[in-house]
């Protein structure tokens, strides 16, 4: 999988690739991560990319011209590609926008600066905008180093094995379960009996109603339209029974 990503700041995604599972699916090369310099396509003597946006007011934003330049070469390079610009403004970038992302053969990641970009390189020059989240970056270089860490390691092979991506949080539309590694006791804390106890079954049920519990004390709304087996939902009302018995003997106590 080949991610180009358009910029005014390449060097900022050297650490992206300086190590990690990123670096290692680079050299192993199931993916290549190209930082590309948007200035380099301005062709006025002071290379300028951003100006005054029409009809006044704050900031600047990034000239079409550059940036139109910058994408075709890239376009001519990776014909296949998706072209995406980094903006507030776009879907949300989860799980599942990563999963789709990862089966594509190229993407083109355009990240903007100063207030953004000139609406004709939104409209005309990108297949989808997305964002990372509702809040305002400096620029959409994070943005881009968080999408490129997210699909990588759901490209095939980057994880050595595929198993762990089908167990992510989200992957499964629940929240992961808890997990724990040596010492057995830390800090007078057991490692509940079930996980040393060798039974898989006993231990795939632990973590199936770990994961059912805590996606419905941190993210209930992840169990909205989330598949759930006659055995979840039977441990899930037996939980809320619990709750309720627990609820009425607190408020019938003196
Ligand atoms: C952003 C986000 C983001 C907006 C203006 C860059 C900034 C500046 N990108 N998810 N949230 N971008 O805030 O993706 O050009």
């Amino acid at each position: 999988m080949d991610f180009t990503v358009l910029t005014l700041f390449p060097e900022m995604f050297s650490v992206l690739l300086a190590g990690g599972i990123v670096r290692r699916a680079i050299e192993a090369e199931y993916v290549t991560v190209e930082p590309v310099n948007i200035r380099d396509f301005a062709k006025d003597r002071h290379r300028t990319v951003d100006d005054r946006p029409y009809g006044g007011g704050s900031g600047m934003l990034m000239k079409p011209e550059p940036l139109a330049e910058a994408i075709r070469q890239a376009g001519k390079k990776h014909p296949e590609a998706r072209k995406i610009l980094l903006t507030p403004q776009g879907r949300l970038f989860d799980q599942k926008v990563a999963g789709e992302l990862a089966e594509q053969p190229s993407v083109i990641l355009v990240c903007g600066r100063y207030e953004g970009v000139d609406e004709r390189v939104r409209e005309h020059l990108v297949d989808e905008e997305l964002s990372i989240g509702n809040y305002v970056l400096t620029g959409g270089e994070l943005a881009a180093m968080v999408i490129i860490d997210a699909v990588t390691r759901l490209v095939p092979g980057t994880l050595g094995s595929e198993a762990s991506a089908q167990e992510d949080s989200f992957s499964g539309g629940l929240l992961e379960y808890p997990q724990y590694t040596r010492p057995r006791s830390f800090e007078g804390v057991d490692v509940p009996e079930v996980l040393v106890s060798g039974n898989h079954a006993a231990i795939k049920e632990w973590r199936r109603r770990a994961s059912l519990v805590r996606t419905m004390l941190k993210r209930p709304d992840l169990l909205i339209d989330q598949p759930l087996s006659k055995s979840d939902m039977a441990f899930i009302r037996k939980l809320q029974q619990d709750i309720k018995t627990i609820m009425g003997e607190r408020a019938a106590a003196p």
